[in-house]
């Protein structure tokens, strides 16, 4: 294959962008009455609504082309099949194995991984039945009230926003918490009001060697002691999740209570293995299975609708043309709903961590720009803070808008007044407010330029009934999806991580040089040195 942006199609978008690019929304949707009917696609309980995009009727037909000339279907099959497509690490990637729930055969290395996936399922959801019913007793005999999940990075950020996410579903008696941040803060005062008696640990770790985890895994062991003076404790307050059963053990943790997952999932791509443990004791086995269904609803969407009508195809071909063509560095996503509080953090994991690199599949350096920063805040927050920047600042700052037409919480008319929020900012943000608008209010001089908006700032809207276990399911997987479909353009492998690495080596030589004292054998830049120095001073 050629290189991407001496493709044709690669080519034939960028002349379309010239065309396109001083082009307004406004005009756009003055010449075509029918552009929202052409462009949204509904799937899985989600609609989305790409009409408020920089686009002609021809674009998609474009980008497609380019998703076709990338081999972008066999890039699909491919996931689905089993095969190798984590290279660099030799690893099939099949999260949507964990969710399938029509329960077909898929190999890796000759093998169906279905039987071990349903079994850890089945494990779980007895585990979790036995806790939630409080039948699971403590050491010293009382009901498990609080369930602690330490873990980080993947194994942490997908349960922790999928808890808040559906805390309507969430047996209330029981207080689920993360701790992640090796920071000693997060432990204490995630710990400091529960009972050690009525406490359970989830220690997540795929790997169950990451210093955060066992540090903090460590810490918590020791509580539990210090409360209940006995190593037996430890069986009743601890389990694990991992595909470590070796490092599980040596911990002191009974490996009948680990549940397992496998190399083929990814980190950020695993709460719907055995790391969705914690949101399984929360929201009950049925919810957590319902939370899979929605998933799997979207696999097979995106294994199945042509490509021009696929949401995760026509969300991330959207995303490359801003990222590449508009020359757009970042993508908000702006959930209007509370419990979507932490989505954005899960995404910005999910999307930096697999599209943030800069040689490609083949060991070169990619020739365009790759993965966008992702941020957010829920709405309508961000309205009060950032939306300034987004209404009138100097860059496009293309954004996903997530909104439910029912709530949780009918509270007077509190759920109306978000929703058209909602609406009216991508309203305002595609069309804006014309100088001659603006005059027409009365206002005059200079005056006139600073309350005039351009508009023609693109967003998504997506929108579903309900946010519950099922839409979550389904929106979490249109977004792992469209990072794929990125990825695949851009040719990089979005499932490993070695830019993480780096870090934690140095870590760990820098962490026995605070603790070492020896100046003599500091051998850092002066930068590095000079800071050693003092933090071992001021500690
Ligand atoms: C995710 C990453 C990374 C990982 C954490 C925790 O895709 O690989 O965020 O999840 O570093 O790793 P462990 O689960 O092995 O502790």
């Amino acid at each position: 294959m050629s290189k991407l942006t001496e493709m044709m199609e690669w080519l034939d978008l960028g002349a379309h962008y010239n065309d396109l690019k001083d082009v307004h929304l406004r005009e756009l949707f003055g010449k075509d009455l029918e552009r929202t009917n052409n462009m949204s696609i509904e799937a899985c309980g989600l609609f989305l609504d790409y009409s408020k995009n920089r686009i002609q009727d021809d674009t998609v037909g474009k980008l497609v082309a380019l998703a076709e000339a990338c081999g972008m279907k066999d890039a699909v099959k491919a996931m689905f099949s089993g095969r190798k497509i984590n290279e660099s690490e030799d690893r099939a990637v099949l999260h949507i194995a964990l969710r399938n729930r029509r329960n077909n055969a898929i190999e890796v290395d000759g093998e169906n991984v279905m039987p071990g996936v349903n079994s850890v399922l089945e494990r779980m959801a007895n585990f979790a039945n036995e806790v939630r019913a409080g039948t699971w007793k403590g050491y010293t005999g009382r009901q498990i009230l609080n369930v602690v999940n330490i873990g980080i990075g993947g194994s942490d950020l997908g349960p922790a926003m999928a808890c808040e996410a559906l805390k309507p579903f969430s047996k209330r008696e029981i207080t689920v918490r993360f701790v992640s941040n090796v920071d000693s803060t997060h432990f204490a005062e995630a710990t400091r009001d529960l009972n050690p008696e009525e406490t359970l640990f989830v220690v997540a770790s795929k790997t169950f060697t990451t210093q955060e985890t066992m540090t903090n895994a460590q810490t918590a062991r020791q509580w539990v002691l210090d409360s209940m003076k006995d190593e037996e404790a430890v069986a009743r307050h601890f389990v694990a999740v991992s595909t470590n059963a070796d490092e599980v053990a040596k911990f002191g943790i009974n490996t009948e209570l680990m549940f397992e997952f496998w190399d083929w999932v990814g980190g950020r791509y695993s709460v719907w293995s055995a790391i969705g443990l914690p949101l399984m004791l929360s929201i009950g086995p049925l919810n957590f299975m319902t939370l899979l269904e929605g998933a799997h609803a979207m696999d097979c969407h995106f294994e199945e609708a042509p490509l021009w009508e696929n949401m995760p195809v026509v969300m991330g071909l959207l995303s490359v043309w801003y990222n590449n063509f508009f020359g757009a560095h970042t993508h908000a996503v702006l959930p209007y709903d509370q419990y979507l509080h932490r989505f954005a953090a899960h995404l910005q994991q999910l999307d930096m961590e697999s599209n943030g690199k800069s040689v490609g599949k083949d060991g070169e350096p990619v020739d365009c720009e790759t993965g966008p920063v992702i941020w957010g805040e829920p709405g309508t927050n961000g309205q009060h803070a950032f939306y300034q920047l987004m209404h009138q600042g100097t860059r496009l700052i293309p954004a996903d808008f997530i909104g439910f037409c029912k709530t949780h919480n009918n509270l007077s008319d509190h759920h109306d007044k978000l929703m058209a929020n909602f609406i009216a900012q991508t309203e305002a943000l595609a069309f804006g407010k014309t100088a001659d608008e603006v005059k027409a209010d009365g206002t005059e001089g200079t005056l006139v330029a600073q309350k005039t908006f351009e508009g023609n700032r693109p967003t998504n809207t997506i929108l579903a009934e309900e946010l519950n276990p099922f839409t979550l399911g389904a929106l979490v997987a249109l977004y792992e999806h469209r990072v794929y479909v990125q990825g695949v353009i851009w040719g990089v492998n979005s499932f490993d991580q070695w830019g993480v690495q780096l870090g934690k080596v140095l870590a760990s030589k820098v962490l026995d040089e605070i603790q070492a004292g020896d100046d003599a054998k500091l051998d850092h830049d002066s930068s590095t040195n000079g800071l050693i120095r003092r933090v071992r001073e001021g500690k």
